[in-house]
C-alpha cells in the first residue's frame, strides 16, 4: 500500500466506537468530543470541566474503571490535551499538565509565499488572494499542533514584512486564528520595528515618540477587535539588517516595553528576540548577553526574552547561551530549530529529540515561561518534505509538553502512529527504527562539525561544508575561517580566559570545567579552546586522529541507518519507504563529501598522515572546493546536482 504522508501522525479513518459525552461548553470542548468521536473505541468517556484550579488551565486528570472513563479539567484546553492523551497511550489514571506555559510554533514564511530556510516547499498560508486556500490543511495542521500540545503559531517570519500590520493582511490573519481556535492555537505575528514609518508614514519609529506609542496602541486595537483571543507580537529587532529601537539609541528594553504597553490590555505578550551581534570586536557568541544581560529587570511583566538555545546560531551542537544562566528578573523563551537548516535541510535524517534532551540537560526547563520551535512545515503534500521531518516536529511539541521525556520513548510513540500496526507489531523493526532515529543527530554532528566546530558550511544556503569559504568584504563572523581558526598549530575557537572569554558567561563551576583544555568535554573542545593538533583527547586519541575517527564514525554512523532501515523494509509501505531510502542515499554521500572536504581542508594544517582506520577519501580538495549548488538560502538541493557527488 501506498501512503503519501498527508496525515502525519494521526488517526486516519474514523473508527471510533464510544459513546462520548461532553459535559462542557466552547468549540474547545467541542474539539475534544469529536477527536474521541473520531477514533476512540474503548469504554465509554465523559468529558467535564471541574472547578479545581490544580489542575491548571490546560491540565488534566484521567480516571478510568472497566466500565467508563472520565476526563476532568479546569478549562476546555485540558479536556482537549486529555483526549489526545487518551488517543495516544490508551486508559489509564493520569494527572498531567504542561511542564512550560506558551507553546509555539515560529513560521519563517514570507508574504510572497516563501519559506526562510523552509525546505518543504512554498508556505502553508497562502496569502495571495489569487491562490486559493485549502482551508481543510489550515485545520489539519491545528488539530497536529493540538495533538502534541503546542498552542501558540506565529505565522509569519521574524524577518517581518510591515505589510502582514496593513487591514488585507489582517483579514486573512483573522480567517487563520478563526480555524485554529477550537484547538486551543492562538496566533502571534512578527512585526517590524519601523511599521509606524512604513505603514502609518510617521517619519519615526523612536518608542519614545508619543505619536509612535499611539501608532502602536491603535494597531493593538485593530487586531484586537477581530481577534479577541490574539496572542501578540514576536521581534527581531536590531539583528541582521532588521530595524530596531537602537537606531534611536534606545534600549532593547524601552523598544519591547511599548510594543508590550499596546498589547497589555488585551493579555497580549510581547516575545522578544535575543538573536544580536552587531559588528563589533567581540567574540560572536558573547553579544547576546553582553546586550541583554545588563537589561536584566527592565523588561514589562508581558515580555519575553526569546534565546535560541546556543549563542551562535543553531549549530549541529552547541553549549547552551548563557543568557539562560544569566538572566534573573527576565521571563524567557528558548528558541529551538525544527527546520534543519545547519542539519542538512529536508535531504538528511537527524532526530534532534536527542539534541533537544542535550539542552535541557543544561538549562532547567522551569526557568522558562515559553519555548519556540522554528517550523519545518511547508505546503508539501507530506508538510516536511523528509518523512521524518514529522517526527522532529512530533518531538518538539512532546517535548514541549515535558522536557523530560526520553527521545527513544518519543520515537516510539511517533513510529507506532506514523507506521501503523504493521510496525508496531514487529518488535525487531521498532527496535531497527528507533535505533536508526537514536543514532542520527550525533552522526549528523561527527560527519558535519565533530568536538566543538561550527559554522564551517557553505555560504548563503548552508548546504555542505566550505571551511575554506572566504568571500570578500564579508563580515568576518559570517566565515568559517572565523570560527574554525585553524592554523600549522591547531584547530579551534579560544573563548578560555585567554582567548575572547566567553566562557566566562557561564556560571562559575562549568566556566572552569570549560575553561580547562584538560577538563573541558571532546564534545565542546574546539568551542572554547584552540587546540594543539597533539593535544590528547579523553579519548586517549591525539586532536588529529580523533577528528579523523569521528568524521569517519559519523560516515559510517549513516550506513548504519541505512541498514536498519531496509531491515524494516517489510513493514512499511512502498511511497513512504522508496523517499526514505532515497534520502539516506543522498545523506550517505553528503557525509562523505563532508569527511573528505574537512579532512583534507584541515590536514593542510595539521600536516600529519590520516590514521590506518580512516577510508581514504575519494575526492580532492581541489574538486571538492569546485562544488558550487547554485542554490538560493530557500532551497534544498536536488539530487540532480548532488549526483554528480557519486
Ligand atoms: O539562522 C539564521 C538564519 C536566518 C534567520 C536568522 C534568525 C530568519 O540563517 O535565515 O533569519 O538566523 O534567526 O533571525
Amino acid at each position: 500500500m501506498a501512503d503519501d504522508g498527508s496525515t502525519l501522525w494521526l488517526p486516519t479513518n474514523a473508527e471510533g466506537t464510544a459513546q462520548i459525552t461532553l459535559k462542557a461548553k466552547g468549540c474547545v470542548a467541542e474539539t475534544a468530543q469529536q477527536e474521541l468521536q473520531r477514533a476512540w473505541t474503548g469504554a465509554p468517556v465523559t468529558l467535564q470541566l471541574k472547578r479545581d484550579k490544580t489542575l491548571g488551565d490546560e491540565g488534566f486528570r484521567i480516571a478510568t474503571t472497566d466500565k467508563s472513563i472520565t476526563i476532568t479539567a479546569y478549562r476546555p484546553a485540558g479536556l482537549l490535551y486529555g483526549a489526545y492523551h487518551l488517543l495516544r497511550e490508551g486508559a489509564a489514571d493520569v494527572v498531567d499538565a504542561p511542564a512550560i506555559p506558551l507553546r509555539m510554533m515560529n513560521h519563517w514564511d514570507n508574504l510572497d509565499g516563501t519559506v526562510e530556510r523552509g525546505y518543504a516547499g512554498s508556505s502553508l498560508w497562502k496569502w495571495d488572494a489569487t491562490t486559493p486556500a485549502d482551508e481543510t490543511r489550515y485545520a489539519y495542521y491545528a488539530r497536529a499542533l493540538a495533538s502534541v500540545g503546542i498552542n501558540y503559531t506565529v505565522v509569519n517570519n521574524v524577518n517581518a514584512s510591515p505589510k502582514i500590520l496593513s487591514a488585507e493582511y489582517l483579514a486573512h490573519v483573522k480567517r487563520l486564528a478563526d480555524i485554529m481556535r477550537p484547538y486551543n492555537v492562538r496566533i502571534m505575528l512578527s512585526v517590524n520595528f519601523a511599521s509606524p514609518m512604513a505603514l502609518g508614514n510617521l517619519p519615526t519609529a523612536d518608542p519614545t515618540d508619543a505619536a509612535v506609542q499611539q501608532w502602536w496602541r491603535d494597531k493593538a486595537k485593530e487586531i484586537y477587535k477581530a481577534i479577541p483571543d490574539f496572542g501578540g507580537f514576536l521581534v527581531k529587532a536590531n539583528s541582521e539588517g532588521q530595524p530596531g529601537p537602537c537606531d534611536y539609541d534606545r534600549t532593547h528594553a524601552e523598544g519591547a516595553n511599548i510594543l508590550a504597553d499596546a498589547v497589555a490590555p488585551y493579555g497580549g505578550l510581547i516575545l522578544w528576540r535575543a538573536f544580536v551581534y552587531s559588528p563589533s570586536d567581540a567574540d560572536r557568541a558573547k553579544q547576546a548577553y553582553l546586550e541583554f544581560k545588563p537589561l536584566d529587570g527592565e523588561f514589562r511583566d508581558n515580555v519575553i526574552i526569546q534565546i535560541k538555545n546556543g549563542p551562535i546560531d543553531f549549530q549541529p551542537r552547541e553549549p547552551y547561551s548563557a543568557l539562560f544562566t544569566a538572566l534573573k528578573k527576565t521571563d524567557m523563551a528558548a528558541e529551538l530549530q525544527v527546520t534543519q537548516e545547519y542539519t542538512g535541510h529536508s535531504n538528511h535524517l537527524c532526530y534532534l529529540a536527542t539534541q533537544w534532551q542535550e539542552f535541557f540537560q543544561q538549562v532547567d526547563y522551569k526557568s522558562l515561561r515559553a519555548i519556540a520551535g522554528v517550523a519545518n512545515v511547508g505546503d508539501t503534500i507530506n508538510y516536511t518534505g523528509h518523512t521524518f521531518g514529522q517526527a522532529n516536529w512530533y518531538a518538539y511539541g512532546r517535548m514541549a509538553w515535558c522536557p523530560e521525556l526520553q527521545p527513544e520513548q518519543i520515537a516510539r510513540e511517533w513510529l507506532t502512529q506514523t507506521f501503523g500496526k504493521k510496525l508496531a507489531e514487529a518488535p525487531q523493526a521498532m527496535d531497527a527504527l528507533t535505533e536508526m532515529m537514536m543514532i542520527s543527530w550525533s552522526s549528523v554532528v561527527d560527519y558535519m562539525m565533530p568536538l566543538g566546530l561550527h559554522h564551517i558550511f557553505a555560504w548563503g544556503h548552508h548546504y555542505g561544508p566550505e571551511p575554506w569559504c572566504e568571500i570578500d568584504g564579508a563580515r568576518p563572523d559570517w566565515l568559517p575561517t572565523y570560527y574554525h581558526q585553524a592554523d600549522a598549530k591547531g584547530l579551534g575557537f579560544n573563548r578560555s580566559t585567554t582567548g575572547s572569554d566567553a566562557v566566562s558567561q557561564y556560571p562559575a563551576e562549568l566556566a572552569a570545567k570549560w575553561n580547562d583544555i584538560n577538563t573541558c568535554p571532546d564534545e565542546l573542545l574546539l568551542w572554547f579552546h584552540h587546540a594543539p593538533w597533539t593535544h590528547k583527547m579523553q579519548s586517549g586519541r591525539t586532536l588529529w586522529h580523533e577528528l579523523c575517527h569521528r568524521y569517519q564514525t559519523g560516515m559510517e554512523g549513516v550506513q548504519q541507518m541505512q541498514r536498519l532501515w531496509t531491515s524494516a523494509k517489510p513493514y512499511i509501505d512502498c511511497e513512504r519507504y522508496a523517499l526514505v531510502t532515497d534520502a539516506l542515499n543522498t545523506q550517505a554521500r553528503d557525509a562523505r563529501w563532508w569527511k573528505d572536504a574537512c579532512l583534507l581542508y584541515f590536514q593542510q594544517f595539521a600536516a600529519l598522515p590520516f590514521p590506518d582506520e580512516l577510508e581514504p577519501p575519494v575526492h580532492t580538495l581541489e574538486y571538492l572546493k569546485t562544488i558550487n549548488l547554485g542554490i538560493t538560502n530557500y532551497e534544498c538541493p536536488r539530487q540532480e546536482w548532488l549526483n554528480k557527488l557519486r
